[in-house]
């Protein structure tokens, strides 16, 4: 979240699109409601009717996949009606900035494009530069080629008709959403997004989010109380976890992981650190080389060196090019490529996409160690239904883990807030806490290592490894340490001591962090800050409930990002009675501004989007692999076989694996002609192999259904109550109709398109329940991130005739 929980009470006008925030994230709620109560408008956007729907002043269903022709009918309503906030927008956006001439958008595809690679060279899109280096600017926003100009050229397609027909939501419809939150764009208003999965499980998940970053940035929104872009994180702590790096491409801090072409230390520095030429950019990201060097020393301590490249040589390097997510690990393991693994407190079993191929990937391992609180569809893959367990060479060994209640740590929460929670009771039997057990079998690796004279033992036998584990240990160490004596800011530190924030953090050794954007959060001043509980606050701070001692948040305890964009150049608040920050002719009161320097007016300020390179909030984004401005391309599986008003149908770079169970339904396949959608459910948790084993929750809900519209139903012959095969290109799966009117029928380009929306919580180690929905979805994902497009494939279904799984 760019904002907070608490500040959601701030808004005006409430988007909720891609998210079930009532059911799945009910601490959300509680502040939309209060929101609510003073008078905000809330909307949600979604393809299915549900409690967030109930509680909101209006719900309006989409079709799955077309949220970006949704919020480009809304930016181009906002353009053409002159309701954006024109200072915000020339003072702080990229829209003055003049692109460059090689780029062109054409039948939708962008410039640059390799049909045979399936990529885009980005160089086509950059920034035309002036003779020192900076982008060229037209502060009038008339020149043909400044950002302001292609982007109302660009979304001038999306118009309400072709929108509508795209979407199937109506033209009133779309108007009463525009209209509300189009309101918004005045500079003492605010509104917020919130979205989750409905946007990000997408071919096009990161552009449905880039579309809301350009409608947040033209309506002044980013930065301000009650506005932002709020994503809903998932799993407790996805938020931490993302931090410390549980995704393959990052490194703790949003560092890149590096690639084998980056031989040293120098080349990887070199390589992903921007340097910007404009004097007024603070370019934050250009201190990557001092979190790297720190990350690096925290891990090897006095073996790491600025003569050894701090032991850059001995990271593990991805080979350039290559995908490591989930769906091209599994393809991997699926070829044989994979000998062995450790499956912890993740059951893929259950939760990746096309599960037939995923159970059938697992069968060529010789071994796995799963880390568990119960059997689940992963440990017990040997003898799942239809496979002979005397045929699966699988050594499996099951370790007995600690539950949260029984083990002490952090949570980050989606709001970045560090929040300690503590054991409230010893683990039962052998169970421990995953930060055990890792911290014991490396240092059991690591004397068999040296007890054998194992082959290349640098890598483990350098690192500053503990004896035992202790997350407070581990909380300092993230938070980073002084490795010398040194004075920082008029005061000395001992060698070993806390670093006070990540400005004190060099690339020469004199420090160590496990995560820059953590430095901050443990220090000698005042201790473990994640376990602050104090409400006190200012009256400014009060007005806002910023609440800036309770817990810590993540980056230096700012809670609104980009808050300098909430200012004018004298650093006065643009909405007075919700100011986020305000200079007070020698200080900034009220958040932590993003950057000490004072305001802009002055001579000595810097641009307020201080993470870009430039310093501007993108309305053109010339970094993702898909292109600079979000289009509409439909779902891989789609149940039309053309554009509703462009040339290009799906995702031109989208991510896919080929093998034989790798199987796609055709645009507009007769076999498949019915849109599916799956979801979460407030009574069990995503796979479900933790909530089947709650016998209240299996009670109050016990089995697979497929939620389907009357009109639907009707078509098929299908009763409320009946069980029924949901097939598709990859698979088949029985499920229990449930003819409901929270489903709706789209009207597609003239002809009606129907919609059906599963759970993915069943399982067969729960029997009776029925099993994996995963069964039915693809393994394709989107270019930049390659999540796998769970919310838009396409089935047929059918009355069942014979049941196995529900039984
Ligand atoms: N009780 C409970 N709470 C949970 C979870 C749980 O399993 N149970 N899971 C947790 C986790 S890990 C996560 S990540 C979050 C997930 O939180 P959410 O994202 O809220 O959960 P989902 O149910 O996956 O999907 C949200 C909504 O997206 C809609 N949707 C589907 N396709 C589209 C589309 O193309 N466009 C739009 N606009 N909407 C679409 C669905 O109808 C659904 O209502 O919840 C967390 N909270
Ligand atoms: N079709 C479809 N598929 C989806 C999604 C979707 O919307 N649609 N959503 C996706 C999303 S957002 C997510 S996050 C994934 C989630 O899918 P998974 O990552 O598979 O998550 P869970 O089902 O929560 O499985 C977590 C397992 O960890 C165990 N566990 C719980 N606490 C602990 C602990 O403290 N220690 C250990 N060692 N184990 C523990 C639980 O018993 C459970 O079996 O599913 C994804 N798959
Ligand atoms: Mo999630």
């Amino acid at each position: 979240m760019t904002n907070h929980w608490c500040d959601i009470e701030n808004a005006d006008s409430v988007l909720i699109i891609g998210s079930n925030a009532a059911e799945h994230h009910p601490i959300s709620f509680k502040w939309v409601l209060r929101a609510k109560d003073k008078g905000a408008t809330v909307m949600h956007v979604d393809p299915k009717f549900s409690r967030t729907s109930a509680r909101s002043d209006f719900h309006v269903p989409l079709r799955s996949g077309t949220d970006i022709p949704f919020m480009g009918g809304m930016i181009n309503y906002v353009l053409n009606n002159e309701l954006y906030f024109k200072q915000y927008v020339a003072d702080y956006t990229n829209a003055a900035f003049i692109v460059g001439k090689d780029y062109k958008f054409k039948k939708g595809l962008f410039s640059g494009y390799d049909a045979k690679a399936r990529k885009y060279d980005k160089s086509k899109w950059v920034f035309e530069l002036d003779k020192d280096g900076v982008p060229k600017r037209d502060a009038s926003l008339k020149h043909p080629r400044c950002v302001f100009q292609m982007l109302k050229k660009h979304y001038s397609r999306y118009s309400l008709s072709n929108v509508s027909k795209t979407t199937g939501v109506s033209k009133d419809n779309l108007l009463k959403v525009y209209k509300t939150f189009a309101a918004t764009g005045k500079k003492d208003k605010a509104g917020t997004i919130m979205y989750a999965l409905g946007w990000t499980q997408h071919t096009v998940g990161v552009q449905n989010i880039r579309s809301s970053a350009i409608l947040q940035l033209l309506l002044g929104n980013i930065g301000v109380a009650g506005g932002g872009i709020n994503a809903l994180r998932g799993e407790p702590n996805v938020q931490g976890s993302t931090d410390h790096c549980i995704l393959w491409h990052i490194l703790p801090g949003y560092l890149p992981v590096p690639k084998a072409s980056l031989g040293s230390f120098e080349d990887y520095t070199k390589a992903t650190t921007p340097v910007s030429k404009d004097p007024e950019s603070a370019n934050w990201w250009q201190h990557k080389p001092k979190y790297m060097a720190s990350l690096l020393k925290s891990w090897r301590g006095d073996n790491a060196t600025a003569e050894n490249g701090f032991g850059y040589k001995l990271m593990p390097k991805v080979d350039d090019g290559e995908d490591y997510s989930y769906i091209f690990i599994f393809d991997r393991m699926y070829k044989g490529e994979i000998k062995g693994g450790f499956v912890f407190g993740t059951n893929p079993a259950q939760s990746v996409p096309n599960s037939s191929k995923t159970r059938k990937a697992l069968d060529n391992l010789d071994w796995l160690v799963v880390g568990e609180l119960h059997n689940t569809e992963t440990s017990d893959n040997w003898h799942r239904p239809g496979v002979d367990p005397s045929q699966n060479k699988t050594e499996v060994f099951l370790l007995p883990s600690a539950q949260r209640a029984e083990k002490a740590g952090s949570i980050s929460n989606s709001g970045r807030w560090l929040l300690w929670h503590y054991e409230a009771c010893r683990p039962m039997g052998e169970c421990k806490s995953m930060g055990e057990m890792y911290v014991d079998i490396i240092n059991n690796v690591r004397k068999l290592y040296t007890k054998e004279n194992g082959v290349f033992p640098e890598p483990l036998l350098t690192l500053d490894w503990p004896a035992y584990y202790d997350a407070e240990d581990v909380a300092q160490r993230i938070n980073g340490r002084f490795t010398k004596d040194v004075e920082f800011k008029g005061k000395k530190y001992k060698k070993g001591q806390q670093v006070p924030s990540f400005v004190a953090l060099g690339d020469d050794g004199s420090t160590s962090s496990m995560n820059w954007l953590y430095a901050g959060s443990y220090t000698e001043e005042d201790g473990n800050k994640a376990k602050r509980r104090s409400l006190a606050q200012t009256p400014m701070q009060a007005k806002i409930k910023l609440f800036p001692n309770f817990a810590w948040c993540w980056p230096v305890n700012r809670r609104i990002l980009y808050n300098r964009a909430s200012v004018d150049a004298k650093g006065q608040p643009y909405a007075p009675e919700k100011a986020v920050i305000k200079w007070n002719g020698t200080k900034w009161e009220g958040d932590v501004p993003d950057g000490g320097w004072p305001p802009n007016a002055s001579g000595k300020g810097r641009y307020p989007f201080i993470m870009r390179k430039e310093g501007h909030g993108q309305l053109y984004g010339p970094g993702l692999q898909d292109g600079p401005f979000p289009d509409h391309y439909e779902p891989v599986e789609t149940p039309i076989t053309s554009h509703p008003f462009s040339r290009q149908l799906s995702s031109p770079v989208y991510k896919r694996v080929f093998s034989d169970m790798d199987k796609l339904a055709e645009p507009g396949d007769e076999r498949f002609p019915i849109v599916l959608t799956t979801y979460s459910m407030t009574e069990h948790w995503c796979g479900g192999g933790e909530t089947r084993n709650i016998p209240a929750l299996l009670e109050a809900e016990p089995q697979l259904y497929v939620e389907m519209s009357p009109e639907l139903a009707k078509e098929k012959g299908i009763a409320n109550g009946d069980p029924v095969f949901v097939e598709s290109a990859r698979g088949k799966v029985e499920a229990i109709a449930m003819v409901t009117v929270r489903m709706t029928p789209f009207k597609i380009k003239g002809n009606t398109v129907h919609e059906v929306g599963m759970p993915f919580c069943f399982g067969w180690t729960t029997r009776g329940s029925g099993d994996a929905t995963n069964r039915l979805t693809p393994a394709v994902g989107d270019p930049n991130t390659t999540i796998p497009e769970y919310k838009a494939c396409l089935v047929n279904v059918r009355k069942a005739d014979k049941l196995t799984e529900l039984e």
